[in-house]
Formats: C-alpha cells, structure tokens, sequence
C-alpha cells in the first residue's frame, strides 16, 4: 500500500541519489535491478550506495549508514569482511570461470553436508530462485506427482510455479500472482496459511495423492519474521510422509543465519530436501539445493532430471562461501549474534513502549522484523494489519538518522557480527528518536 501523503513532510533526500534514480529509471525497470530496492513500499528516493564496510554502508555522498538490510541476509560477517576479501582477491589472480569442475565445489558441498545432517549430496546454482526452482522441478520428477503446496506470504524466488497466489478457496488451485505466469503453471500450486495445520490437513484430504512436495521458509522471512509453531512443523513433516510427499525447507534466508545447521537443525526437523543461497556464497551468487541420495541421483548427469547452469559453482563464488562459512565456525559467532539482536529487540520494545505505540517485535535470531500492529503477527493475514504508513515514517526518519532498513514492513532485519554493541546502542538512538517523531 503506498504510504500517505503526509510522508512528504519526512521523506528524506539525497541530491546525488535522487540524479543517479533519474538517470537508472531510464535504463533499467523502475531503476533497480530487484523491486523492493526502489522505495516502492516507503516512498521517496532509494539511496544509490558506493561502497560497505562492516556495520555500515556510504551512499554516492559518502554518507555512512548502519546498515540492517545486509543485502537481504548474505552478509552476516558485515561488509568486506577481511577474510572474505582476500578470499575473493587471491582466487581472482588464479582465473575465475574454468568452465571444468574444481575441488574447491566439493570443499563447499562437503561443509554444507557437515553442517546439515539431512543434507547427503548437493547442487551448487547461482541463486536462490534457481535452487527453489530446480529443487521442486526434482521432487516432482522423484515422485512422479505435479501439485506443490507452499505458504501464503512465503517467497522463493520468481519461478512462475511459485508465483502463484491462493484461489478462492483453502483447496482450490493457484491462480498467476504476476502476469506472464501461465494459468496452468499456476495451477499447479496450492497456497495455505503459515502456521494453519487445519488447512493443511484440508489441502492433503483433497489433494493428497497428487501432492509432490511442500516447500516452506521454515522460519519465514518474506511476510516478515513469523515462527513456525511446533504443530505447524509436525504436521508438514506427518503429512508429506502419510502421503507420500517430499518436504522441502527453503532455508536460502535463514540457512546458516538463524544457526550454522539453520532453522532445521535448531529445530531439529528432517526436511527431505533443503534449498540454500545468500550466506553460502558470502554476498557472491551462489544457490544450492540438497537432501537425500536416493532424491538426488536422479539430478543429471547421474540422472534423468535436468539442471544446468554455466557458472554454477564458480571458483570466486565458492571462495566467498567457503571463507564465510568457515569464519562463521568460530566459537561464540552465533551466541554473540543473539545477544546483539535481543538487545536491539528489546530497545526498539521500550522505545515503542515510552511512545505509546502498539508494535509486535518478531525475531529468530539475528532476523528481526518490528510491525506496527496491535496484534499478533503468525501468518501473511496479520502480518498485513501492519501500519504501514507508520512503518514508512519511521524507515525515513531511521534513513534521516544514519540508519538503514529493509524498504519495507514486510522483511526482515538481518544484522551481522560487525554489529557490535555501541553500533547497537547507536540503533536503538535513532530508533527512540525517530519512534517519538511518528
Ligand atoms: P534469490 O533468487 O533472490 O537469490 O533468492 C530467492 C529467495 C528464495 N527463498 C527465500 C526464502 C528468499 O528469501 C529468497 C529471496 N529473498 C529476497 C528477500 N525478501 C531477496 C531480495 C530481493 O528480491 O531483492
């Protein structure tokens, strides 16, 4: 919904920003090269960046900001972290797409493997949407069946199958969520509500037989941050295997983010098959997707599934993501990721608190999303009670404040080990500044 008029009063500017968004509108569609980072959903000029460094980003004129976006959650080390960068620098000057395999494919498949124990054997892809994709394309070639379940407020990517929106009805067929998507790839696609076993268990009753794979953020992130309820984990988990389905967990968010294992080994879950990206390739495209042998054998050329990809597993790619991966064992990364984010959690709490202004903090971990609502926020329907005319307000005058967030009141925060305690403090400055203001 786009913000009220009355934000004209707070949207801030950038002389610079404002002639580059000119000038990329021109070129590229609505002069981004991904929507949610052209402002669409808080108004006003989104800020052109030049360059990151730990905590922060600095815009075209240098201006710094305490970046909470972390490119939507790869950049959990911060920015140019030091490890990652000489990484990526030292396999530049040994050539960067060789067209052959290289060991180094196997160094990264072989930690995704330790790190996940559902996780046998592995293809490495170049994003998260060719993960999604290539993962269901796979569980409906294993099972033989067609129909994918997912999440309404769930996002994986933009394969038409997946950009399919609920029907009428809890048990009727998707419709296209974005024109260009075929009916019938639609179709193929049930959408139930997060966290509703009733409606999943309807879904099954109806379809049951005809049911290839659920897939699901197993915490989601794309509606904002919303839990699983231990029922809603049980019941996907008891109904794929009643009938015969695969459960997939796109954990391209929240793999190696929410832990080192993701949200299915702080679960402990056994999805059946699991899609990766963003930390795996240290902010480089890198996907994945991966699970059990006997499902992916049938990947070519060992099988007669069909995926490709020219730079998949790339050497400077692979790099990123082994030096991330690696410098995320560090004893103490995670623990310290959650006292970070608790404490930014509980400031914005008091700040919305001393303001009198009804908010709903969800976060799992190092994902936070704060919604200006009164209730609570399980699924896509109440996510959607959010003010988001107070979000966009508050994003402008945190963006004033030398702090920036998702574009949105519908994403999560991702904070990194660069975000320390006085950068911490810093945020939650602004956050009762700009709380105050709305
Ligand atoms: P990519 O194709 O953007 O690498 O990954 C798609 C994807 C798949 N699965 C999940 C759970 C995801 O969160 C994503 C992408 N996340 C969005 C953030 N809301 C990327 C940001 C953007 O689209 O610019």
């Amino acid at each position: 919904m786009p913000p009220s008029t009355d934000l004209a009063t707070v949207i801030s500017t950038s002389q610079s920003s404002d002639t580059a968004f000119a000038r990329a509108s021109a070129l590229l569609p609505g002069g981004v090269n991904s929507p949610v980072r052209a402002f669409k959903g808080v108004g006003g000029t989104p800020r052109f960046m030049s360059r990151a460094e730990g905590a922060h980003v600095f815009d075209m004129d240098g201006k710094p900001y305490i970046d909470c976006v972390g490119a939507y959650g790869p950049m959990v080390l911060g920015h140019a972290h030091p490890v990652v960068t000489r990484a990526i620098i030292e396999q530049a000057g040994r050539g960067w797409a060789f067209g052959a395999p290289t060991d180094a494919e196997s160094d990264l498949a072989e930690m995704i493997v330790s790190a996940l124990p559902t996780v046998e054997m592995v293809r490495l892809v170049n994003s998260g949407t060719e993960a999604t994709m290539s993962c269901l394309r796979l569980a409906r070639a294993f099972t033989g069946r067609e129909l994918i379940v997912k999440f309404s407020g769930g996002y994986h990517g933009h394969w038409d199958c997946l950009l399919s929106e609920a029907g009428s009805g809890i048990a009727t067929l998707g419709i296209p969520g974005s024109p260009g998507v075929p009916a019938a790839m639609a179709a193929g696609t049930l959408s139930v509500p997060y966290n509703d076993v009733a409606a999943l268990e309807t879904v099954f009753a109806a379809h049951g037989p005809q049911i290839a794979a659920v897939i699901v953020e197993p915490v989601s992130g794309n509606m904002g941050v919303v839990p699983p309820t231990p029922a809603f984990r049980a019941a996907m988990r008891a109904l794929t295997r009643q009938h015969g389905a695969l459960l997939v967990y796109d954990e391209v968010m929240t793999g190696f983010r929410v832990a080192y294992g993701g949200a299915q080994t702080m679960y402990g879950d056994e999805p059946d098959l699991t899609c990766l990206g963003k930390i795996i390739g240290g902010g480089l495209p890198v996907g994945a997707y991966g699970g059990r042998r006997d499902i992916l054998k049938m990947v070519a050329p060992s099988g007669p599934m069909y995926q490709a990809g020219t730079l998949s597993g790339s050497p400077i790619p692979v790099a990123a993501g082994l030096a991330t991966l690696r410098t995320l064992q560090e004893p103490g990364t995670y623990e310290r990721l959650e006292r970070t984010s608790a404490r930014l959690a509980a400031g914005l709490r008091s700040a919305c608190d001393k303001a009198g202004i009804p908010v709903t903090i969800n976060r799992v971990g190092s994902m936070i999303t704060p919604f200006f609502t009164t209730s609570a926020v399980t699924d896509y329907a109440s996510a959607k009670t959010v003010d988001a005319s107070r979000f966009a307000r508050f994003f402008h005058g945190m963006l004033e404040r030398g702090v920036y967030l998702p574009p949105s009141a519908y994403e999560a925060w991702f904070l990194s080990t660069a975000h320390d305690d006085a950068v911490i403090d810093t945020v939650i400055a602004a956050a009762e500044a700009s709380i105050a203001a709305l």
